[in-house]
């Protein structure tokens, strides 16, 4: 097993890759696997991963075909199931080794590197290390200070889109039997414009496609999206959609690998033919460009309606299922080709080409994912999008429809549990009904409104059920302090990461079971439920021996902290949803729509499609029909010798961890701290190709913002923006620069200027 040190940074540079995947993306996920755990644990893991008596893969929330091959899982999938069944362990004496400090000193990557949590652990206040602690002696702690509050408010349940269904159900009905709504999650942060923006046309959050429909389309639009290393298999759906005859259009401003070829690992002609072509059409739009297209696209379905009435728009479907058009059409008509021109960077004839493509395309489907919603006008975008579906009928018809692609594994599901900080009181009644208790009606704190409410003093205890909120969020000196300033921070986790070093004046680390392990409780062996980006729920059956015999399932930890919190106060059956999940499972099929029968369907294998209404042409909104909007032209603009920066993932990351160095398909080697920037820029900028910059964010509350020592690389990017990794620049990301609407941070757009560090070569 190899050395766990900090890597050196040691930038190589190569030209990015032309086409994803193929035999380098298999060789690449089983040396990662073997770096992590043994050939016998690693045969194991991918074995059952994605099969229908296996472990559900948690590296992203794209669905399994129904058919499903021996091998059904990526290159990442594969990375980030065995960084979970890693045989390294973090026992309770590395923690008296390392000081809270010296820890908080290590990089993302090395506190990911040590391996699995295996004991409860606490820092006492004053103290400088975390030492042991007793199940139960944690647990005490915990309820005692949430008691202690001057109001339920005061505490934050905050839950990254790993958890199971079953946990999700039970943290929020925690919370809420406790007395708040204050249920902030990663979803804040990730596709919460695009719930925004559907519940207001839809009138559902969700997507409406399924994987048949993906094969069917006749045109795909994957906007803002890096399928080849986000969403890895969501490539051989487009590879069946293209050999279907139909055509995939790519908006970015990076010309990803992804979108350009893929070699399907699975097949002969993937591992070693030439792969299929993926965009037929590749749009290098500018940051935050996506509205004007849209509004573009809108325009031009319009006046071609004009010129041949009858022939263009879906007339029928309009009358029939929308509200709005007229209003939405003497709008759009007046969208300017000058402003579209210049908020995408694409040319008319380009524009035009995408036209002429949807003209001839009965059936169409819009994918997008970060690239749209973490943007200041990323509601307005998705609205927009939704318009252009509308206009031909694209919504409610096989082939057809919206398609948010979801980033972690069950954070569609956690959604449908309830943890939401502003549920509907249909469900808040259903949940009240159900246990016999009155839910608080205040609306709860989103992510970032929690972050201002701990620096403001008015919340004192953060509870974190999985992720790396301090990572994850903006703003990252803002928001340490705000935590640090916490009475109490319990993180319960698998892995080690920086939300263990920046700790409240008390800090716990609950450690838990992973997807990978096996679960045992009072009834016998037990799994959990997830719903994937196509609303397809199915169960999750962990396979290894526990990473410690000392772990306590998610469902276990929030169960018996219920009952040492709330006592009596309310009667839930707290020791019997610990015992046997099905009981959770039971609960759940009483509150929540679409679960009827829970336990008996998700008994078959791949489990159960929940319903789209939308699909039925059934509108969740208050006319009851599909809600044309009109949105106001909006652009990003970074003044002279400014640029606007994207920060994104990198090929070898899963969100806030980095697994190596790495960005293969990009190009970058060996280093993290790099900004990819236009060569014509950086000649204006008068900025050479490596030199040594910080990044210093521009925002008008005056704050300079700066991140240190990234090394410039010349890149095909978009004109006038410039791209680096997250979680390293979530410091230039201001905490009120949020989407209107959704509160989103606008990771996507974030102004910069670059200043020469002292360069040395
Ligand atoms: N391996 C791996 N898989 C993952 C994750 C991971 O970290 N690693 N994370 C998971 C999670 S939680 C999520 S949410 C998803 C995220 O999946 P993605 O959204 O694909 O992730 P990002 O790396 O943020 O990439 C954003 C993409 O949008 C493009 N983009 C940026 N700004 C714009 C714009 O203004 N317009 C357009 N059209 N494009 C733009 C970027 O160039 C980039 O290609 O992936 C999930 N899957
Ligand atoms: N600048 C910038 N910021 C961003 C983004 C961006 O593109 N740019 N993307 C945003 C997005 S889309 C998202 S989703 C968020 C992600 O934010 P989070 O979901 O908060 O972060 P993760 O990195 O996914 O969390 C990783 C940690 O989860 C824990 N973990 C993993 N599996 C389990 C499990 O099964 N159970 C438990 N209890 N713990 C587990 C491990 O301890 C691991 O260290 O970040 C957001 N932040
Ligand atoms: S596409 Fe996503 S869910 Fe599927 S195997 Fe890859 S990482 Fe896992
Ligand atoms: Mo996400």
């Amino acid at each position: 097993m190899s050395p766990i040190e900090d890597p050196k940074d040691d930038l190589s540079v190569t030209p990015p890759k032309k086409w994803a995947a193929g035999a380098p993306a298999v060789a690449h996920a089983i040396a990662y696997s073997l770096s992590q755990t043994s050939p016998a644990r690693t045969a194991l893991t991918l074995l059952s991963l994605n099969q229908t008596k296996g472990i559900d893969c948690p590296g992203c929330a794209w669905p399994e075909p129904s058919h499903r091959h021996r091998n059904e899982y990526c290159e990442n999938g594969a990375k980030h199931i065995n960084d979970e069944a890693t045989t390294r362990r973090v026992t309770d004496d590395f923690f008296s080794r390392h000081s809270i400090d010296e820890l908080d000193g290590k990089s993302d990557y090395w506190l990911n590197q040590q391996g699995r949590l295996t004991e409860p652990m606490i820092k006492r206040p004053g103290r400088t290390h975390y030492e042991r602690i007793r199940w139960t002696d944690a647990f005490d702690v915990i309820a005692e200070e949430l008691r202690a509050l001057d109001s339920p408010d005061e505490a934050l349940f905050y839950t990254s889109g790993r958890v199971s269904n079953e946990a999700a159900f039970l943290l929020q009905l925690f919370a809420r039997a406790f007395g708040t709504n204050n249920l902030p999650d990663c979803s804040n942060m990730c596709h919460e414009s695009s719930g925004s923006a559907l519940n207001e046309t839809l009138g559902t959050g969700k997507g409406s496609v399924s994987l048949d429909d993906i094969y069917e389309a006749d045109l795909i639009f994957v906007v803002g999206q890096n399928p080849g290393t986000n969403h890895p298999r969501m490539l051989s759906a487009l590879e069946k959609t293209k050999r279907n005859g139909g055509h995939v259009i790519a908006v970015n401003p990076l010309p990803e690998a992804g979108l350009i070829r893929f070699k399907n690992p699975q097949n002969a002609r993937g591992m070693i033919g030439r792969g299929t072509a993926i965009a037929d059409q590749f749009l290098q739009i500018r940051p935050g460009g996506d509205l004007a297209l849209f509004q573009a696209l809108n325009r031009l379905l319009l006046e071609a309606e004009e010129a041949q009435p009858g022939s263009v728009l879906d007339q029928d479907f309009i009358r029939s299922h929308t509200t709005g058009f007229a209003a939405f059409a003497e709008r759009a008509r007046r969208i300017s080709w000058e402003d579209v021109l210049a908020a995408t960077g694409l040319s008319r004839a380009e524009i035009e080409q995408v036209h002429q493509q949807v003209l001839g395309s009965r059936k169409i489907i819009v994918c997008w994912a970060m690239g749209l919603t973490q943007h200041k006008h990323g509601v307005p975008t998705i609205r927009e999008l939704v318009n252009f579906l509308l206009l031909r009928g694209n919504i409610g018809k096989a082939g057809a429809g919206v398609c948010p692609v979801r980033g972690h594994s069950n954070v569609q599901g956690d959604r449908t549990m309830g943890i939401w900080e502003r549920m509907p009181k249909n469900f808040m009644d259903a949940l009240g009904r159900e246990f016999n208790f009155t839910p608080p009606e205040k609306h709860g704190l989103d992510s970032v409104d929690a972050i201002r409410a701990m620096r403001d003093g008015h919340a004192k205890v953060f509870f974190g059920v999985a992720g790396n909120f301090v990572r994850a969020t903006p703003d990252s000196l803002v928001t340490e302090d705000a935590l640090r300033s916490c009475r109490l921070t319990v993180q319960i986790s698998t892995k080690l990461n920086r939300s263990h070093t920046v700790c409240g004046e008390t800090a716990l680390i609950l450690p838990t079971l992973g997807r990978s392990d096996r679960d045992v409780q009072a009834s016998g062996e037990q799994f959990v439920t997830v719903e994937d980006s196509m609303s397809e729920v199915h169960a999750s059956r962990g396979r290894l021996e526990p990473a410690s015999a000392a772990l306590l399932s998610e469902v276990a930890i929030l169960c018996r902290l219920a009952r040492r919190t709330l006592g009596e106060k309310v009667a839930i059956p707290w020791e019997e949803f610990e015992a046997d999940y099905d009981v959770i499972r039971d609960r759940i099929s009483r509150v929540i729509p679409g679960f009827d029968a829970f336990n008996e369907r998700i008994a078959k294998p791949g489990g159960f499609r929940l319903p789209n209404p939308v699909n039925d042409h059934v509108f969740g909104t208050p006319s009851g029909k599909a809600v044309f909007t009109c949105n106001e032209f909006s652009m990003l603009d970074a003044p002279e010798g400014h640029l606007v920066l994207q920060s994104l993932r990198s090929h070898d990351q899963w969100n806030t961890i980095p697994y190596a160095m790495n960005d293969r398909y990009r190009g970058i080697h060996n280093a993290r701290r790099v900004v990819l920037v236009n060569p014509a820029d950086l000649d204006e900028l008068g900025l050479a190709d490596r030199d040594l910059v910080d990044i210093i964010s521009v925002w008008h509350d005056g704050v300079e913002r700066r991140a240190e020592d990234f090394r410039v690389v010349a890149y095909p990017a978009a004109r006038g923006s410039a791209a680096a990794y997250y979680p390293e620049t979530n410091v230039l990301v201001p905490l009120d620069s949020v989407a209107d609407i959704s509160n989103t941070p606008t990771s996507k757009g974030v102004v910069v200027r670059l200043e020469l560090a002292n360069a040395v070569n």
